[in-house]
């Protein structure tokens, strides 16, 4: 995959295990499930005995890439994690390992669980997706399983993805390495992105980068956005 387009000068970010380079032209954000059911009380992750509060710290630097993001004119992609009404699209084994009180398709205090459609599965407003902008629902902890997110980013010629949102060690980790295998690029940020476990986020984001970057690079919001506006 081309790293460069003739047209745009490539963008370098100090990152970790080396510097990573990318042109916006061919560079997607993609937002993993910033979704009301992980952020806010009454939703899948508080359902599973998480503390959700956690999360909603990386909403501010979140915020301050998607607009740099939007003013550079990339692509973005919002992902849900989304089950059909029915959930025909729900193994029963996903369903039966929730907490047994409230599982994915119950009725929780912001709608059923991780069904497209009720409130918990909107994006949270602060990072409201555009009309213009690409969202994916998926079924699975991967963005790549059971989407069209791979045709669709090849249709516009992308090759870098830049990672935001939640939990890193589940649903961002596993697109990263979805990602990885489809021979895309990705960076991390990794105040960006957030667990309700702070020891599964640091090891993801060592692992993420170990053996000269074997699934991607990591940096932070701050490195992103001062390469982006030298
Ligand atoms: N439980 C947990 O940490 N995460 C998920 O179930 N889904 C996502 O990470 N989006």
């Amino acid at each position: 995959m081309s790293n460069t387009s003739p047209h745009n000068p490539p963008v370098t970010v100090a990152a970790q295990p080396f510097d990573y380079c990318f042109d916006v032209t061919t560079t997607a954000l993609v937002i993993i499930d910033m979704q009301r059911d992980f952020i806010e009380p009454g939703g899948f992750g508080e359902s599973l005995g998480n503390d959700v509060s956690l999360l909603s710290a990386i909403v501010p630097a979140c915020q301050k890439v998607l607009a740099a993001w939007r003013r550079a004119g990339g692509v973005v992609v919002h992902t849900r994690e989304a089950h059909e009404a029915d959930l025909s699209d729900c193994p029963p084994a996903k369903r039966d390992r929730g907490n047994p009180g409230l599982r994915i398709g119950d009725v929780g205090p912001m709608g059923r669980i991780l069904v497209k459609g009720e409130p918990g599965n909107q994006i949270i407003a602060e990072l409201a997706p555009l009309a213009s902008e690409i969202i994916i629902d998926k079924p699975g902890k991967g963005a790549f399983y059971a989407t069209a997110l791979h045709t669709t980013l090849q249709q516009l010629n992308v090759t870098h993805l830049i990672f935001m949102g939640v939990t890193t060690e589940v649903c961002v980790q596993t697109s990263m390495r979805e990602a990885n295998d489809r021979g895309y690029d990705s960076l991390l940020l990794v105040d960006c992105t957030e667990s309700y476990f702070p020891q599964f986020k640091a090891a993801t984001i060592a692992m993420t980068h170990a053996q000269g970057g074997i699934v991607g690079w990591t940096s932070t919001s701050e490195s992103l956005l001062s390469a982006l506006t030298p």
